[in-house]
C-alpha cells in the first residue's frame, strides 16, 4: 500500500519540478478527503524542511464560477509558504509552472489569532488589513483534471500569490467591482461579492476549516478569500492588471 508520504512526495516533486503527473486516485481509487489533507501536510512539511516559511492559508472553490469551471462543488483550503509570493509589480516564470492560471481574490492579514465557529464581527476584530490579491493556481495534475481528493492533496492547486496594498480593516469588499486585463484587453469582470456572497465568510470558513484540522489563523497569516471569477491561463508575454474597485491594481508580466 502507498502511504500518505509517499503521495505527498509526488505532489511535492510534481510542484518543484514542474511536470504534470497522473491523478493520485487512479492509483489509489479510495483516496479519503481526511488523508488527501494528510498528504497536504506532509507536502508542506516537505517544503518547510528546505526552509520555506509559513505564510497562511488559501480557500479554494468559493465561487459559483471557480466550482463550474473545475466540476468540484465544495470549499476547500490549502497552505501558503513565503517561497510562493510574489512582488507585486513584477514579473512570474512560466518556466516555474506546469499550467498555470490566474485568478483575482481578496486578501486578509490577520492581527489576532482567529479559530473555530466565530462571528463575522469577531472575525473582523482579528483582521489587520485587508488587500486586493492575486493568487496563481496550477493543479500538477495532467490536463488540469483532478476529483476531489486529488486537488485537495495537490495544496488546493495553489502555487503563487501576489498582493497589492494594504487597506485598513474597516474598509467595505463586500462587494467590490473587478476588472481583470490581459495587455489592456479585459478577460474576467467580477466582483468580490461572488466570494460567497461576501469575503468574510471566507474568512469565517477559513476559521472554522483549519480548526478542524487542528489549527488557526496566526497574526501575521494572511488569508486568501478565494477566487471572484474563473481563473485565467498564463503564457509568456502577457502583462496582467487587475483593477479593484476602491482597493487598487495588482499586476504582474508573464516570463518565459
Ligand atoms: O479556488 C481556487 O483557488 C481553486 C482551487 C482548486 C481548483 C483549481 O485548481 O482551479
Ligand atoms: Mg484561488
Amino acid at each position: 500500500m502507498t502511504s500518505l508520504a509517499a503521495l505527498a512526495a509526488i505532489v511535492d516533486e510534481a510542484a518543484s519540478s514542474a511536470t504534470a503527473v497522473p491523478q493520485l486516485t487512479e492509483t489509489i481509487t479510495d483516496l479519503s478527503v481526511d488523508d488527501a489533507y494528510a498528504v497536504q501536510a506532509l507536502s508542506i512539511a516537505r517544503r518547510r524542511a528546505r526552509g520555506e516559511r509559513r505564510a497562511g492559508y488559501k480557500m479554494g472553490l468559493t465561487s459559483r464560477a471557480k466550482m463550474q469551471q473545475v466540476g468540484v462543488s465544495e470549499i476547500i483550503w490549502g497552505r501558503l509558504t513565503d517561497a510562493m509570493r510574489l512582488t507585486e509589480g513584477g514579473e512570474l516564470s512560466r518556466a516555474r509552472y506546469v499550467h498555470p492560471r490566474v485568478e483575482p481574490e481578496i486578501a486578509y492579514i490577520i492581527g489576532r489569532p482567529l479559530a473555530g465557529e466565530v462571528s463575522a464581527a469577531e472575525a473582523l476584530a482579528a483582521v489587520e488589513a485587508i488587500a486586493p490579491a492575486l493568487e496563481i493556481i496550477d493543479s500538477r495534475y495532467r490536463d488540469f483534471k483532478f476529483t476531489l481528493p486529488d486537488v485537495i492533496a495537490d495544496n488546493s492547486s495553489s502555487s503563487g500569490f501576489f498582493v497589492g496594498s494594504w487597506a485598513r480593516p474597516s474598509a467595505d469588499v463586500s462587494n467590490l467591482g473587478i476588472l481583470m486585463e490581459v495587455d489592456g484587453r479585459p478577460v474576467q469582470i467580477g466582483s468580490s461579492a461572488a466570494i460567497l456572497g461576501n469575503p468574510i465568510r471566507s474568512l469565517l470558513a477559513a476559521a472554522r476549516l483549519v480548526a478542524r484540522a487542528g489549527e488557526r489563523l496566526e497574526p501575521g497569516d494572511i488569508v486568501l478569500a478565494g477566487g471572484a471569477t474563473a481563473a485565467h491561463p498564463l503564457t509568456p508575454g502577457q502583462h496582467i492588471r487587475t483593477t479593484f474597485q476602491a482597493l487598487g491594481i495588482v499586476a504582474f508580466t508573464v516570463i518565459t
